[in-house]
């Protein structure tokens, strides 16, 4: 019985030997020490053997089965160890390398005008305001002192949608509605988009413009010329020339066009200015005392200024942009300039 004990140890020993994996382990451990492996087996017949050499053979059988199943426990948790230095190995991450870039858009150039008009308008207490883009013929033109013959509503220049619903020309019927329902003083600018049928190199169907109104009682020409030169001197440098050259508009009387010294050239003439050394840079005037009327406001009792320019003929002089089509072809080679 002895000898059988010893054969079946050694037998079990070299499988453990041979045994590459923890499958093949566990297969070791249930073949010898399973609920019915070889080595329970015998146990289970104890009974079959001389009752003198049971305790000690019931020992021995003990000792083999600890001692078994300890070289297994030992032998699975040293492959488990190799298993995860490997993959720690192979999963190994150089931290020193360099990350890599993140690329970081920026905003449009004509976003960037607008936000710095607002941004210097803000400090003189003008608030910014929003409306609708498909609008009516009334406020587009009728309240704004454009009567029905006047070649503005022309169908070459205006986007009709009814007979009395246009795509609005300019912001300026933004303002209106809100005089309509503020009583002054009133600071407003209102950024948007406006559309025309016009296309060429400087003009599209649909651009950007910001207006500006400001109604108080006593405010005067005076004030317009102080408040527009502080702010065209802001966007262009403080020794930007400026000159106002009297204009005509239906909902500004007196009206003037301001010109800066053109950007391009300083003044020597140019492409840009058509070599006059000037280039126009916005359209302003005193409102008309019938936008007033319209509006509700009494022309004797208020006065008030306002002035409009198109986002996207600043941005091309400020920085240097000859054809205003590329404002509006998103390509990220000239986007990524600005
Ligand atoms: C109200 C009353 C008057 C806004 C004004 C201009 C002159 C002007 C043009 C500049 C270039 C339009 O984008 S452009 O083509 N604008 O010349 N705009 S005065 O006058 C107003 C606005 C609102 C109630």
């Amino acid at each position: 019985m002895t000898g059988e004990l010893t054969a079946l140890r050694e037998a079990a020993e070299a499988e453990l030997r041979k045994a590459g994996t923890e499958e093949e382990l566990q297969t070791v451990r249930t073949r010898y020490l399973g609920r019915k492996g070889l080595l329970t087996g015998l146990l289970r017949n104890i009974g079959n053997v001389n009752p003198a050499e049971r305790p000690e053979f019931g020992k021995r059988c003990n000792e083999i089965k600890e001692d078994l199943s300890a070289r297994i426990d030992r032998l699975l948790a040293g492959m488990a160890l190799k298993k995860r230095e490997e993959a720690l190995l192979r999963e190994r991450i150089d931290v020193t390398l360099p990350g890599r870039g993140i690329r970081r858009g920026t905003l449009h150039p004509v976003t960037q005008v607008r936000e710095e008009i607002c941004r210097i308008f803000a400090g003189l207490g003008f608030s910014v305001v929003e409306g609708p883009e498909v609008e009516l013929d009334y406020y587009n033109f009728e309240a704004l002192n454009i009567p029905k013959n006047h070649p503005a509503r022309d169908m070459q220049d205006t986007f009709y949608i009814e007979e009395n619903i246009v795509l609005r020309t300019h912001t300026s019927p933004v303002q209106v509605r809100i005089m309509e329902k503020t009583k002054p003083p009133v600071r407003i600018l209102s950024p948007g988009r406006v559309y025309r049928r016009d296309s060429d190199i400087s003009h599209t169907p649909m651009f950007h413009q910001i207006e500006g109104l400001l109604v108080d009682r006593g405010v005067t020409f005076g004030d317009l010329k102080g408040v527009l030169t502080m702010f065209l001197k802001q966007v262009f440098g403080e020794e930007t020339a400026l000159r106002f050259r009297p204009s005509f508009f239906p909902f500004t009387e007196p009206s003037a066009e301001v010109d800066i010294r053109c950007v391009m050239c300083g003044g020597r003439g140019c492409r840009v200015c058509g070599s006059s050394g000037w280039v126009e840079i916005l359209g302003s005037g005193m409102v008309d005392p019938e936008v007033f009327k319209n509006v509700g406001y009494d022309p004797e009792e208020f006065t008030g200024f306002a002035f409009g320019l198109g986002l996207e003929r600043i941005a091309m002089l400020k920085f240097g942009i000859s054809d205003i089509r590329l404002f509006f072809e998103n390509d990220m080679r000239f986007l990524e300039q600005f």
